[in-house]
């Protein structure tokens, strides 16, 4: 039978763009039987639907390409840096063309249900043509930014001239000369299209909600040169691209703005706005959404820029983004934005001063003002990221729908799967890098999965497969840890479904990287599907589990700590160890500025002993906070914590009083707690003058710290001292007891393991006095 029209296949895939039509040459490969079934005429997907002026991609095209075919590596030439839609279009034809792709989809036909039959282990799928499929594996390559987002606007059914979506644009294209024209959106679509449609248009109006960040994309053709080194290393730069941050050949700056000069800084952002990328400024900034501080440098800077570009003090302001962190919205390259508002017939209005009122039958009326037009256009947005997948109507096992499932914001195991929903795969689902990448990256990395996943079920007899509930907790906690991180929670962007009403807010990607998430990835199928139910027969095999427990910065500096092949301090004197720690401290990361730091000595248990103090920005009293380090009561000293000290005093607006104690094996148990009850009484004596309030006096600590805090806090609260408001204990030591579980799981990881905590203890305490 033609593969165009089986209706009984091993695999369905819905949509023919970039990731579809890499899905089916893998069917293919693979000898799986498949139907690709596309709602539009042709292939393409975003290259087909989104055909506005100005729409390009803004990852260079020699990354954003495929990397299968090595053949079409080297014969395919890109006209310029970004290229243009229909360029790429073109790609995708070539593509689809030369391996014989578009006999094996089915075009104008739109999945409209799917339903999982667990007695047959199969999905029953249901389109708009009325046409009836059954499959083993059912797969969305639905696309991330594939539905446009309704327009919610009184009175947008109103409007009598022509409208036009730029996700849904005419393939004749609109001439725009002549006419009074609407643009309402400034997101990436609108910051492409505005500078065109002025180029026509009699008089434009941009309507702008909230204005964004863009700097120049700097675009042209690529220097030949650049061509030719890429073309001659593609597998390498490819392999490059898979294990980095964002898909792309850049990898964050580690520098922190802390330990830059004015001048350094200043050079950095000239060479960011300079730069013509999109990950620009995280090469100069690597904590650019990470820092508070290093945001508002950038986004100060930026919004300088545009100052200096627009000519109309009023409208530059307007067009100064304000109200959330540069790079938690996307971001945006552009050609000619900013200039294009110095243009006679080209106006800002900003929504926020002269908010909508309706759009009526011959143009937009605001608060304020009556505006007539020609043609509207929305660039909107989308209903991004799970918009395409729910639209179907998918229903599990147990009569669950996904939508049903959804509903407090999307839950799956690694963007790809989700429980109750068997042999069900979504490329670059949520809590998938997707978004945050170059996505032909993403895309091929998420094919390659399940058709590896699908051919090894196969080969072993494996009827389903199916993520168990407790990796599916593992990995939506995961996914929120990384994003809980940065600051990307602060915007109302389309990451976090901000932009379509009644949508959960939750952060859709997941943010800690593609090759980070590759390697995430390769460790279930290494392990036998970890986190995975596969049942063949009446056999059921449950590998349950999470993969990844710890938090992805956690993760990746354990795994840089681990390659740099550290002596381990148990191996070492402890004079020896002390040294190396003091070296470690002084390559540390800087912390956060804060308005005063001062040392000083106060009286310990057994003579004078330094602190450190770290005061906050303004005028006191503030609250003020013990702190005793960490170190297993061996190495570190009032200084050895000082970036998270700074940290914590700008989180809390408090006093910090970082106190030195005195430290095994010289002082052994119990000379660190005596000291650090005499600490904890000194501050609530002495804390008007530092600045602070003795009133509601908080202690607090890391690790060992954390155990002198909580010892000097029961000791205050038996023998006498100031009142404490709390104990703020950071991973404290709390017994002795080396048989608990997590030594048992994490008891050979690196850094902190069983052996080197015997070696603290054994340097510190009695083992007599260890159940103290
Ligand atoms: P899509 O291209 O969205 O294809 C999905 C297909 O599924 C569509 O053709 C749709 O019609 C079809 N479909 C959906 N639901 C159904 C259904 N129920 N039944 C049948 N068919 C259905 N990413 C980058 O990495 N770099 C860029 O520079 C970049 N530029 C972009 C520019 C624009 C204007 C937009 C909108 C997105 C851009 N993206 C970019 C993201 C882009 O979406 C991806 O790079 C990529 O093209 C997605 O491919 P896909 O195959 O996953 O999905
Ligand atoms: O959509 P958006 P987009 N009244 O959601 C405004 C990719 N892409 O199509 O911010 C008034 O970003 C809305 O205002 P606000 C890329 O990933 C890439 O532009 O919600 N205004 C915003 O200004 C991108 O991020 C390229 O206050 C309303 C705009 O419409 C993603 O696709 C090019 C409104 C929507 O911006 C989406 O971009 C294009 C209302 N009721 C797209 N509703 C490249 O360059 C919405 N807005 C590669």
């Amino acid at each position: 039978m033609d593969e165009g029209i089986q209706s009984e296949v091993d695999v369905v895939v819905v949509g023919a763009g970039v990731a579809g039509l890499y899905l089916l040459h893998r069917l293919r490969g693979a000898g799986l039987s498949s139907r690709v079934l596309e709602s539009a005429d042709d292939i393409g997907g975003t290259w087909y639907w989104n055909r506005y002026p100005g729409a390009r991609c803004d990852i260079q095209s020699i990354e954003y390409s495929y990397s299968w075919d090595p053949e079409l590596e080297q014969e395919w030439e890109w006209s310029e840096r970004y290229a243009t839609q229909p360029e790429i279009l073109d790609y995708l034809d070539h593509v689809a063309t030369k391996h014989d792709l578009r006999s094996g989809i089915t075009f104008e036909t739109r999945v409209e249900t799917a339903e999982w039959d667990d007695e047959a282990r199969r999905w029953h799928l249901r389109t708009d043509t009325g046409e009836e499929i059954t499959c083993r594996h059912y797969v969305m390559a639905t696309g991330c930014l594939s539905v446009p987002k309704d327009v919610d606007i009184t009175g947008v059914e109103r409007f009598r001239g022509p409208t036009y979506s730029t996700g849904r644009w005419p393939h004749e294209g609109v001439d725009f000369s002549g006419m009074r024209v609407a643009v309402i959106g400034t997101g990436s679509s609108g910051i492409q299209a505005i500078p065109l449609i002025a180029k026509e248009a009699a008089e434009l109006t941009v309507f702008q909600r909230t204005p964004n960040f863009s700097m120049p994309a700097l675009n042209g053709p690529i220097p030949p040169d650049t061509v030719a080194e890429v073309k001659a290393r593609y597998p390498e730069f490819r392999e490059e691209l898979r294990w980095s941050l964002g898909g792309v050949e850049f990898e964050p700056g580690l520098d922190s703005i802390y330990t830059m000069s004015d001048e350094e800084i200043a050079e950095r952002l000239e060479r960011m706005w300079n730069g013509g990328e999109l990950f620009a400024a995280a090469r100069e900034f690597g904590d650019l959404t990470l820092n508070e501080d290093t945001n508002e440098i950038v986004a100060e800077f930026v919004r300088s820029k545009i100052r200096e570009i627009v000519d109309d003090p009023e409208t530059a302001e307007k067009l100064c983004p304000t109200t959330f962190p540069i790079g938690t919205k996307r971001p945006c390259i552009d050609t000619d934005y900013y200039p294009t508002f110095n243009l006679p017939h080209v106006r800002l209005v900003d929504l926020r001063q002269d908010p909508f009122r309706t759009i009526t039958e011959t143009g937009i009326e605001t608060e304020h003002e009556t505006f007539e037009l020609d043609a509207i256009v929305y660039a909107t947005g989308f209903d991004a990221m799970t918009g395409a997948i729910v639209a179907v109507d998918i229903t599990g096992r147990d009569g669950v729908t996904l939508r049903e499932k959804w509903v407090d914001g999307p839950s799956t195991y690694l963007g790809l799967t989700v429980p109750g929903f068997p042999n069900f795969f979504t490329i670059t689902g949520p809590q998938s890098p997707s978004v945050f990448s170059n996505m032909m990256v993403s895309i091929e990395q998420h094919v390659d999965w399940v058709i590896d996943t699908i051919t090894d079920l196969r080969d072993r007899g494996i009827d389903t497969i199916e993520p168990t509930p407790t990796a599916e907790a593992g990995w939506v906690r995961h996914t929120a840890d990384g994003g809980d991180m940065t600051l990307l929670p602060k915007a109302n962007s389309w990451y976090m479904g901000a932009n379509v009403p009644g949508k959960p807010r939750v952060l859709f990607p997941y943010i800690a990287g593609v090759g980070f998430y590759r390697g995430i990835c390769d460790e279930v199928r290494a392990k036998d599907y970890l986190g995975f139910e596969l049942r063949s027969g009446d056999e059921v095999h449950v590998n349950d589990g999470v993969v990844c427990r710890l938090q992805p910065d956690v993760q990746q500096v354990l795994t840089v700590m681990a390659e740099l092949g550290l002596p381990p301090l148990e191996s070492m004197t402890a004079e020896a160890a002390k040294a190396f720690s003091v070296e470690m401290a002084a390559q540390a990361p800087a912390g956060p500025w804060v308005g005063d730091v001062v040392d000083g000595t106060y009286e310990g248990a057994a003579g004078p002993l330094p602190y450190r103090l770290y005061r906050p920005e303004g005028d006191g009293p503030f609250p003020v906070v013990a702190y005793f380090h960490g170190g297993g009561w061996v190495i570190g000293d009032h200084t050895s914590d000082d970036a998270f000290c700074r940290d914590q005093c700008r989180r809390s607006g408090s006093i910090i009083v970082s106190f030195d104690y005195r430290h095994g094996p010289e002082h052994r148990f119990p000379a660190a707690p005596d000291d650090a009850a005499a600490a904890v009484r000194w501050l609530g004596e002495h804390a008007g003058e530092l600045g602070g309030r003795a009133d509601g006096m908080v202690v607090m600590g890391w690790s060992a710290g954390a155990n002198l805090a909580a010892v000097a806090a029961r000791r205050l609260r038996d023998e006498g001292g100031p009142a404490l408001a709390g104990q703020v204990l950071v991973t404290p030591v709390t017994d002795s007891d080396l048989s608990r579980p997590s030594y048992e799981e994490a008891g050979d990881e690196h850094i902190l393991h069983r052996a080197l905590m015997e070696w603290f203890w054994d340097h510190y305490a009695d083992p007599a006095d260890r159940g103290h």
